[in-house]
């Protein structure tokens, strides 16, 4: 079915003006599609959802309906504007979450206008809104039904389940990469013991279960075009329920980095200091003290950790032969891999000060 086809399976009026891919995540296939409504051209985001990955689409949908509605009440009794603080899923004509066709699954969104999602820090103050926009969203989620949510991908910051998945793809070595990858692997070998500083600390019930957003990428927030502040989270397949440490240190991970994800020249990969002290700083204060002592001295850990796995997790993607990430050239996951693991050493020589700045 052509895609205009797809479009008009769902509760919109108007015709179907232009439709073309759109954004920069590796998951999902997004379109930015414009209809005309009225004589007046209305812009809808169209995903197909990446089903390889999200097994249980009811599941997942009824994650992002449950919780974006929740949302709405919360925003609309502060007194702000829900249409544009928090995402809208635009069912289909038949009252459904999503479309199921044969040749996939797909869903539609209100499009936050007069907004922007960055792929780089371009300002320090944006930054810095982004944490605090991150913190608010946790903290409006702090009461949320954590039994109504599904795990949508089972042990997604599970850092030691990834660590085996890691090990099984080397020794499988399926592709033949291997030997293009031995200091990586041998990177990520001498880090063994401590891939369970976070989930070892889960167990012992020394860290306390949250709802969280866990895929907490500068891109996977609006920025308001005229007040510049964060304005709504998107992207939310995999709210769950997860540590505060797993949403600080992948937001450090991509927005602190020095580089882009995917920079081959690993020169330019460091830890932005500067830009880390101002994402502690939105972020205390987007959670509004609801963070523990221990959470909160393992800030540093909770970078470090998700910088770790992000890298372990797009080396293991390249050894299996890219299946999971869409790439966009060969070899692509492991500059990912590789440009993580320059980071994570970044912030081994950084440590004394990463520390230093949460002790204020
Ligand atoms: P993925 O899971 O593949 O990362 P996202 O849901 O993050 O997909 O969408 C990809 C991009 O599309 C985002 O980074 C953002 O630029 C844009 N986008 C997604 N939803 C909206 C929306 N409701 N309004 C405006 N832009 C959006
Ligand atoms: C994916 O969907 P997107 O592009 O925002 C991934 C994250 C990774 C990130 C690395 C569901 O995020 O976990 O940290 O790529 N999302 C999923 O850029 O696996
Ligand atoms: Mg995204």
């Amino acid at each position: 079915m052509e895609l205009q086809e797809l479009i008009e399976q769902f509760a919109v009026e108007g015709k179907v003006l232009k439709v073309g891919e759109y954004g920069n995540g590796h998951i999902n296939r997004t379109y930015l599609a414009e209809l005309e409504e009225n004589g007046k051209t209305v812009k809808y985001i169209f995903q197909q959802i990446n089903t390889d990955i999200f097994k249980n689409v009811d599941q997942l949908m009824e994650n992002i309906t449950g919780v974006t509605t929740y949302l709405r009440e919360k925003i609309l009794k502060r007194g702000g504007d829900p249409d544009r603080e928090a995402l809208k899923v635009i069912p289909t004509r038949e009252g459904a979450s999503y479309l199921r066709e044969r040749e996939g699954c797909y869903r539609m969104f209100r499009f936050i206008t007069d907004a922007v999602s960055l792929e780089a820090v371009e300002r320090p103050e944006d930054f810095y809104e982004s944490a605090v926009a991150f913190g608010n969203f946790q903290s409006l989620l702090a009461d949320y039904p954590a039994k109504n949510l599904h795990e949508t991908i089972p042990d997604f910051h599970n850092t030691p389940k990834r660590f085996e998945a890691f090990e099984q793809a080397v020794r499988e070595d399926i592709c033949g990469r291997a030997s293009f990858a031995q200091p990586e692997i041998a990177f990520l070998m001498e880090r063994r013991e401590e891939m369970a500083a976070l989930t070892g600390r889960l167990l012992r019930g020394e860290l306390p279960l949250r709802v969280t957003h866990n895929d907490t990428k500068l891109n996977n927030i609006m920025m308001d075009t005229k007040t510049k502040k964060g304005i709504c989270i998107i992207d939310l397949d995999t709210v769950m329920p997860g540590l505060s440490l797993y949403d600080f240190g992948d937001a450090i991970r991509f927005g602190a980095n020095t580089a882009a994800e995917d920079e081959t020249d690993l020169t330019k990969v460091s830890l932005d200091l500067g830009l880390y002290e101002r994402y502690v700083k939105g972020y205390l204060e987007g959670c509004q003290g609801s963070l523990t002592p221990l959470e909160l001295s393992l800030l540093p850990m909770g970078a470090k950790m998700m910088t770790l796995e992000c890298g372990m997790r797009f080396l293991t993607d390249y050894l299996v032969g890219d299946t999971y990430f869409r790439i966009h050239r060969e070899h692509h996951n492991l500059d990912r891999c590789r440009t993580q693991l320059a980071l994570v050493a970044d912030m081994e020589r950084k440590w004394d000060q990463m520390e230093a700045v949460i002790r204020g």
